[in-house]
């Protein structure tokens, strides 16, 4: 017996690809295969940090992510479903708004038995399913049996890890029995994890394995519907980890690297390079600039492969960073404020570019609003299939096509991560927070972050994006009716997520 996938290769192989259930007569007026859908996640990357955008920060140049933009369309009012990591990914990977299952709105919400995963949808949809690069779902970081990890959420293959973060060169097995701590806090170094065992990787950089695996697994998997999800761990912190080349290139001297013997633990390390401090801020940048030029040039040799193996007309291209960027890494969210951890534009409004050649307008402008959770039902709505379930999100595939407002423009978008929270409708958004403060003094960070007036302690601030995209001017005493409408949708959703007893 055959399963569907080896039937449906054989078939294709014997050009019966048009009779088969991998190929349907959808959007597309004439019937072909089931597009490929390539997800391309990248970390804490900021919004003036993708040369393509026309407000993009003076020294940036990402040839390779403009390429997206270029040829595909390149969304500005994108949004993420929380300011950091794990969230975020639950949200997207999901279409739903991860408080469904984390009423505690933290950092690490998990992936329920519940809740299904676009790999799962895809998957069930024939699909051949593969993950690269950073899991980071809930805590259980060194686990294969458990629901987050990959191959137990709809992904045949995986090579990556599970962790908050990694050692971006530390990979093999030799440095994890040196190192006395190599399962770390948040961070991790060792072997990565390989489908259901462990791979030790000598000599390498994170970036460029993830991207080697990419290519194998597009290589392998040309001749069927395939979901390639690759989630880098480039840019988050240690940002300055950076293989020398891109070091010089970008005047920057190396920083060791971390070494067991003469520098105690790892965590000791990682606690070190991940404040602000040890690294001047012009020196912060260059090595971001350094990191994310890295990273585009392995983004080309994606976008490379896949024309060489001629599938750019059946593959949908959707890239985005998770969440905003880091004070940390030197990254730039101009004219946003803020950044990652917080909930002002910059931490929750992302680059977001969306290709699928000969389906999408080449250098399309799209300025209206659209949210990550969009993305699952994005991809079944063009995959052709029904998933049978409701979604937060919404399909923004209809509204890309004709650059029109997608269905988020008259939908109210909420937030919430920990105390902190968001309610964005229409031009208004109002916001909670009084984190701002405390962190950016504590981090010593500088006028990148436009830190505007102070969040007050007792009351949320309310801001007329249109006018004032960058959060400078609250109106909440000015308007109180209008903050009291979003006060009583944020509490009313809040409820609505409770699960239910
Ligand atoms: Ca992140």
């Amino acid at each position: 017996m055959f399963n569907r996938r080896e039937f449906m290769r054989m078939a294709m192989a014997a050009g019966v690809g048009s009779f088969l259930p991998g190929c349907f007569n959808g959007h597309f007026g004439k019937t072909r295969r089931k597009p490929n859908i390539l997800i391309i996640v990248t970390d804490d990357q900021g919004y003036a940090d993708l040369s393509a955008f026309s407000h993009r920060a003076a020294d940036i140049h990402t040839p390779n992510m403009d390429r997206i933009a270029n040829e595909g369309v390149l969304c500005s009012q994108a949004y993420v479903s929380a300011p950091v990591c794990s969230p975020s990914r639950a949200g997207w990977n999901t279409g739903k708004y991860q408080q469904r299952w984390d009423t505690s709105a933290g950092w690490n919400p998990g992936l329920p038995d519940n809740v299904k995963t676009l790999a799962e949808y895809l998957r069930q949809a024939g699909y051949a399913t593969g993950k690269i690069g950073k899991n980071d779902y809930g805590t259980s970081y060194h686990r294969m049996d458990v629901r987050e990890y990959p191959l137990n959420h709809g992904y045949d293959e995986f090579l990556g890890f599970s962790a908050h973060a990694h050692d971006f060169f530390l990979m093999s097995e030799d440095i994890e029995k040196r190192t006395p701590d190599p399962h770390g806090t948040s961070a991790v170094l060792g072997p990565l994890f390989h489908n259901r065992t462990r791979k030790s990787i000598e000599d390498g950089y994170t970036t460029e394995v993830f991207t080697d695996a990419a290519v194998d697994f597009m290589d392998r998997h040309k001749a069927e519907p395939f979901l390639l999800t690759v989630t880098y761990n480039s840019l988050h912190h240690l940002i300055h980890e950076v293989p020398d080349k891109y070091l010089k290139k970008h005047g920057v001297a190396k920083i060791p690297n971390y070494e067991p013997e003469t520098m105690g633990k790892y965590d000791s390390y990682y606690t070190k390079y991940r404040k602000i401090g040890p690294i001047n801020d012009a020196d912060m940048r260059k090595y971001y600039l350094a990191n994310l030029n890295c990273l585009d040039d392995n983004i080309g040799r994606i976008l490379d492969k896949l024309a060489e193996l001629k599938l750019e007309e059946d593959t949908l291209i959707i890239y985005f960073s998770d969440n905003g960027g880091s004070p940390m890494t030197g990254a730039d969210n101009r004219p946003l404020r803020g950044s990652k951890y917080i909930m002002f534009e910059g931490g929750i409004r992302v680059p977001f570019m969306v290709k699928w050649k000969g389906q999408l307008t080449a250098g399309q402008k799209y300025p209206y609003r659209l949210s990550s959770l969009d993305i699952v039902p994005t991809c079944l709505d063009v995959c052709g299939t029904q998933a049978g379930e409701k979604f937060d999100g919404k399909s923004f595939w209809s509204a890309l096509k004709s650059n029109t407002p997608a269905p988020t423009e008259n939908r109210t978008l909420f937030w919430q991560f920990k105390k902190h929270w968001a309610v964005r409708k229409g031009d208004f958004k109002l916001v909670k927070t009084n984190d701002e403060a405390a962190s950016f003094k504590k981090l010593q960070i500088t006028d990148r972050y436009l830190p505007g007036p102070k969040a007050p302690r007792d009351r949320p601030m309310l801001f007329n994006l249109r006018n004032d995209p960058a959060e400078q001017h609250d109106i909440y005493l000015e308007q109180p009716k209008k903050a009291k409408e979003l006060e009583h949708l944020f509490t009313t959703w809040q409820t609505e997520m409770k699960p239910k007893q």
